[in-house]
């Protein structure tokens, strides 16, 4: 034990009666919602680079939060792990995600790295033993480190192709070894900085030799994850390929992988994309390649990632609804890419901020069940296409312009405008969040 979260016991549900800070109120694990426990509706993750490898810089300012743990050796590193895992306990937290930067020292070389990292991977194989905390997904950090500025996969110069390639198997590797339900690449260096010095044919030609080298070595070495991207628009780099679900999904096709790889949409990604989440959602799940998620939002202000924990019930219930809609999770689940403020110093907010985005998202997930449950909003959605149910209609879908011209003409065909009811449909909705 350490003495980091010192006198913090295990987080209870105790209703909305709870006299304490750090309780549950509205997340019940072991509640059944729509015939399943909601921990295993919303599978939630704790992130470790947000959570214990941030120092709390902002672009004017540096470090504000000293831990035990900050600094680049083996001890500290298990340290940090120590500090992780009892963090995951006192939150029942089923799930953690990690890059391989955030848990190992960065080595001199590439040996060294995997080195570390392994030393790593088995020290928190030893703590998964004891632990109810699993995988739910690894992936690289080829973002941080000077030698990606110009992008991994991406990168105009091979050697850092290479060097990514390899860093991919070997985080591959771990995330294997671990139990991992999960692989994610988030290409926040694929993309460009000014398309004077790009050459976009030859960027995305590299992206797919990498992606499909990347689900090869996932059918070679047994994995029985997901492959996810993680879209987002910008930032880091000006233009990012992954733009959204829809440019990814364009991208699988042209390569061929839209039946290997899927999406794990950021709720913050999916603002500054210009969508909704549930946008997002919604179109993944309509092209099947709806995998994960990670819950944490942007401050609609600022025009930038801030990765706070959620706190708006109502725009999380309508994300949760387009999960619940799609049939829920299967290898995803929550991931919280949500950091504290750097003001806030304590061992204790970075628990509240757990336990209250838990609680959201519970509140959420319930009014999303609700809504589904009562039917009526799907109903109305029925009954807007039930013209379509109409053979006669339904042929049109397969038939050609003259002979559809035929028909308007013999039938006399002229459309009566109806309501769209959206007020109507919005009430309903606010009847239940
Ligand atoms: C950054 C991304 C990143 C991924 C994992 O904006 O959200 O944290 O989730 O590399
Ligand atoms: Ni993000
Ligand atoms: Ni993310």
């Amino acid at each position: 034990m350490t003495d980091f979260f010192n006198g913090i016991t295990p987080i209870k549900y105790e209703g909305l009666d709870a006299s304490s800070d750090l309780a549950f109120r509205h997340y019940n694990p072991d509640e059944i919602v729509m015939g399943k426990r909601m921990a295993d509706h919303l599978r939630f993750a704790v992130a470790y680079w947000h959570s214990f490898a941030w120092p709390g810089g902002d672009p004017f300012g540096g470090q504000t939060f000293e831990r035990p743990w900050f600094g680049d050796t083996i001890d500290l590193a298990k340290l940090k792990a120590d500090v992780a895992f009892e963090m995951f306990d006192i939150l029942g937290a089923p799930f953690f995600c990690f890059h391989d930067a955030d848990v190992r020292p960065e080595g001199a070389d590439f040996a060294e790295n995997t080195r570390n990292l392994e030393e790593i991977v088995d020290y928190f194989a030893q703590k998964m033993e004891s632990s109810k905390t699993r995988l739910l997904w690894g992936t690289a950090n080829l973002f941080s480190h000077r030698r990606f500025m110009s992008g991994a996969a991406t990168n105009p110069d091979p050697e850092v192709f290479a060097w990514s390639a390899a860093t991919v198997k070997t985080c591959m590797d771990a995330t294997h070894k671990l139990g991992g339900e999960n692989y994610v690449l988030w290409g926040g260096r694929e993309g460009y900085e000014t398309l004077l010095n790009t050459d976009l044919t030859r960027e995305a030609e590299q992206a797919g030799a990498f992606l499909s080298m990347v689900v090869d070595y996932k059918h070679k070495i047994g994995f029985k994850g997901a492959i996810l991207i993680e879209p987002k628009p910008q930032e880091p780099s000006k233009h990012q390929y992954d733009y959204d679900v829809a440019t990814v999904y364009g991208f699988l096709k042209r390569f061929g992988l839209e039946n290997e790889v899927k999406v794990n949409i950021e709720q913050g990604h999916a603002i500054l994309a210009g969508h909704s989440f549930e946008h997002e959602l919604a179109l993944a799940a309509s092209l099947g390649i709806f995998g994960s998620i990670d819950m944490n939002r942007n401050d609609y202000q600022s025009g930038w990632d801030t990765d706070q924990f959620p706190d708006n019930v109502p725009e999380m219930a309508r994300a949760y609804y387009e999960v619940l809609k799609a049939g829920g999770f299967t290898t995803g689940g929550t991931n919280f890419d949500a950091k504290l403020r750097r003001q806030s110093l304590d061992p204790e907010d970075l628990i509240a901020a757990h336990v209250g985005a838990m609680d959201v998202c519970a509140r959420a997930l319930k009014a999303a069940a609700a809504l589904l449950e009562d039917g009526a909003l799907e109903e109305a959605r029925k009954a807007r296409y039930a013209g379509w149910d109409a053979p006669e209609n339904r042929a049109m879908l397969t038939s050609d312009l003259a002979t559809i011209e035929a028909r308007v003409r013999s039938q006399g065909i002229n459309p009566a405008p109806r309501s769209g009811r959206q007020e109507r449909l919005e009430n309903l909705w606010n009847r239940f969040v």
